[in-house]
């Protein structure tokens, strides 16, 4: 079964990678009738091999009906794209509040989709009495360290059993592979990652528990970096069971090719871990044109085919699906429509090609 998915997922790379589109290449053998399935969502056509997943921004989600349609019909997985987060869940401290999560979780648990638990730890959205109490120096080391178990513990207690996979730590290492420099490394030293995942455990023992992080997604400087931080895990017997690699990628920047993706996801499966796609976008300089957004199908393709081929990337999620809502233009500027669909819900080739590739591999 695993075989004749690679085989399927390998003959796209000689395919409708370099193509890109529904048209096989020329030479390649025309798909199946129905191979394009134009009217299928992504959740149907990935059927059991592959969870198809989308951040939810909550405030959409309650607010636009057609959006809250799309998130059940399209996908199996569903992750907060904020409201798990610690600025969230504890405003105040020690005033715990999962209301929004919870309401997201009890929607997905209604449309038979799985939860991606996002973030336990990570140097942003931290609550602000944290951060100005560790800079004031109220806030000191053995204190942090307690706050960060408590936090870690509660959060994840309060999720247990209801979370496949947690992003425990999140961006912890930096471009130059070398480790991130944050609070949480000035404050309690490198042991922070260790302890947390630990921490995870305990409160969770069912949970796949993940590091996560972008420009991970081929083999580079900072992949190299997370995959002896692993090694250095396990040798301590640190449960950490999966590696996400964000995907956040854009058309002016070069593309993996979608070998180079599964071969880096490999070296992680290779040590025992689950690997995962778990924030896939990519951004264009805008205004769009049918270049750009052709380069985008291939964007995503490359992500979905490396997850395809390699062993264990059991998960592979967007981070949002519309360009309606959408981080990318409040943070990169005059950049812009980065997901699947345009802001009126209409498929863009990326979502064509999405469809494409899943068909495909589908047909074993
Ligand atoms: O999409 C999220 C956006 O709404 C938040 O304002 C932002 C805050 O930094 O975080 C975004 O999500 C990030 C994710 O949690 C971690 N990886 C990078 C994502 C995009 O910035």
């Amino acid at each position: 079964m695993k075989v004749s998915r690679v085989v399927a997922a390998a003959g796209l790379l000689a395919g409708a990678l370099v193509v890109a589109s529904l048209l096989p290449a020329a030479g390649s053998p025309a798909p199946a009738a129905g191979a394009s399935s134009p009217d299928r969502t992504l959740r149907d056509l990935a059927g059991r091999h592959l969870l198809v997943g989308t951040a939810v921004d909550h405030a959409a989600y309650t607010s636009d009906a057609t959006y809250r349609a799309r998130v059940s019909s399209e996908f199996s997985s569903i992750t907060a794209e904020n409201v798990m987060k610690w600025e969230v869940v504890e405003p105040v401290r020690g005033q715990l509040d999962f209301t929004a999560a919870d309401q997201l979780i009890a929607a997905a648990r209604k449309n038979g989709q799985q939860v991606r638990g996002h973030t336990l730890l990570w140097h942003n959205q931290l609550p602000a009495w944290l951060t100005s109490g560790v800079e004031s120096g109220d806030i000191d080391a053995t204190e942090l360290r307690g706050i960060l178990r408590k936090h870690i513990t509660d959060e994840a207690r309060h999720f247990r059993g209801r979370i496949y996979q947690w992003d425990v730590v999140n961006e912890v290492i930096d471009d130059d592979g070398r480790p991130r420099d944050t609070l949480w490394l000035r404050e309690l030293g490198p042991g922070y990652i260790a302890d947390a995942f630990r921490w995870a455990h305990q409160a969770d023992p069912k949970a796949k528990l993940f590091l996560n992080d972008y420009n991970v997604e081929g083999v580079s400087a900072k992949s190299d970096a997370y995959l002896a931080l692993v090694k250095d895990l396990l040798a301590q017997r640190v449960p950490v069971h999966g590696f996400g690699a964000q995907g956040h990628y854009g058309v002016q920047y070069g593309l993996h090719a979608a070998s180079d993706v599964a071969t880096n996801l490999g070296r992680f499966e290779a040590l025992g871990l689950e690997t995962a796609i778990t924030e896939a976008d990519v951004r264009m300089l805008m205004p769009t044109d049918t270049v750009k957004l052709q380069a985008q199908a291939q964007g995503y393709s490359v992500l979905l085919q490396g997850c395809l081929l390699a062993k264990r990337c059991n998960s592979f999620t967007v981070w949002g699906f519309t360009d309606k809502y959408s981080w990318v233009p409040g943070f990169f500027d005059g950049e812009g429509a980065a997901n699947l669909l345009d802001e009126n819900f209409a498929a863009k080739p990326g979502y064509r090609e999405l469809q494409a590739v899943l068909a495909l591999a589908g047909r074993r």
